[in-house]
């Protein structure tokens, strides 16, 4: 080591290197598929991005001098809820890190597979702002558009204006709209113009619909609950800088006693497949122990993508014994899929808004699964019918 070098070492905190060994045996851990699949998905043994793949130097003065203490000065808390997109041969995740401070931001972690090897961009994405400052921003569906843009469409948070002073928790949530062409520079453009009070979970669909971009929104009441709101809708805008939603419609109900009772909203931009259009979504039902999220899927019409055609009875995918606590416990949450060439599909999803997973499958696979799993028949009774005709079919061969 020449003195330069070692001049700047000895600048460095103590214990730099354990640090950076601890942060690359993290990343470079290997992913591996666990062995109960159930023939419509895999999950695999661990998370693909979790608080602790945040960079060493995010959350860390190396400067000895005002680092004394080798401290760490910036938390992270979460990684969960990431957009996803395949670019360049490589699957990048815009990721919602949210801090010690509960400010979430979006960076994109970025891996050779897919599966496993997920680092983190050097800088996190530094969103523009509108001139109505975000005060937290979440939750991005990124969607490369026949318009030759990728949009990143995320859920932007602000105080409720209208409540009184002593109401600290109040907010608005809408949808915030950036583009770009890199996934490092951003445009950003005004927020969603929609005639609900609220939106999230907002998702622009990948094709023009006659010439208009066609938004799946979710509209609601207040800033928790949906109330009147309920579903997940489908509008149009004519211009994409002057984002007004016109003839917002609902296309998937809440429905009583169902797991998308209390609320749901369209995860990732839907797939287009030979049959029709993907989608997977989440579904919220209320329990003694507070919500419980879980995702499900259905597909619509090639040409009219308002309309239904497929809805398999139930969820795709529920919290299992690993994913089940954290932040906010008993949620499943995704925004963010790929579809290869070759038909493999890697789904991404993030367990009780702590960590982000992967589970694969194969598009011919889902397609039988929304075409051939029994619909909900909505009671007991219907759902008893179901079984026994699958028995007895069983019986017959
Ligand atoms: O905490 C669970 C999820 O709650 C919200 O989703 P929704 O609006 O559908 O209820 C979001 O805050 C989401 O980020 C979070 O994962």
């Amino acid at each position: 080591m020449n003195h330069t070098n070692q001049a700047r070492e000895s600048r460095k905190i103590e214990n730099h290197d354990t640090l950076m060994e601890n942060y690359r045996k993290l990343i470079e851990k290997p992913n591996i598929p666990l062995e109960d699949g159930n023939g419509i998905f895999q999950r695999y043994s661990n998370p693909v991005v979790t608080a602790a793949h945040a960079p060493v130097s995010w959350r860390y003065d190396l400067n000895a001098t005002t680092n004394p203490y080798g401290m760490e000065r910036v938390g992270i808390n979460s990684a969960f809820n990431p957009g996803a997109i395949k670019w360049k041969g490589k699957y990048l995740l815009a990721v919602r890190v949210e801090g010690v401070d509960r400010k979430s931001f979006i960076a994109i972690a970025e891996s050779p597979n897919g599966i496993d090897n997920f680092e983190f961009w050097e800088y996190p994405v530094e969103l523009p702002e509108t001139d109505d400052p975000d005060v937290n921003v979440y939750d991005m569906r990124l969607t490369a558009h026949e318009d030759g843009w990728i949009y990143g469409i995320f859920c932007t948070e602000r105080k409720d204006p209208s409540a009184p002073g002593t109401d600290t928790g109040a907010a608005v949530a809408n949808a915030g709209i950036a583009r770009t062409k890199d996934l490092i520079n951003w445009e950003r453009l005004p927020d969603l113009i929609s005639g609900s009070g609220q939106q999230r979970n907002v998702v622009l669909h990948p094709e023009f619909v006659n010439g208009k971009y066609a938004l799946y929104t979710r509209p609601q009441d207040g800033f928790i609950e949906v109330g009147n709101g309920g579903g997940i809708g489908l509008g149009y805008v004519r211009d994409i800088t002057n984002p007004v939603v016109e003839n917002e419609k609902i296309i998937q109900e809440k429905v009583y006693h169902t797991v998308y009772e209390l609320k749901n909203g369209l995860g990732p931009a839907p797939l287009k497949t030979k049959e029709g259009w993907l989608h997977l979504a989440h579904g919220v039902r209320n329990t003694a122990a507070g919500l419980r999220y879980t995702l499900y899927m259905f597909m619509t019409d090639l040409d009219d993508i308002s309309r239904v055609i497929y809805q398999p009875g139930g969820y795709f995918m529920a919290p299992d014994h690993r994913e089940i606590t954290g932040d906010v416990s008993n949620v499943l949450f995704s925004n963010g899929w790929v579809m290869e060439d070759d038909g493999r599909v890697f789904i991404y999803y993030a367990s009780s808004d702590t960590r982000c997973h992967v589970a694969t499958s194969h598009i011919d696979q889902l397609l039988d699964y929304v075409k051939n799993t029994p619909q909900d028949k909505f009671t007991s009774a219907g759902s008893v019918r179901t079984i026994v005709a699958q028995i007895n079919r069983n019986k017959a061969l």
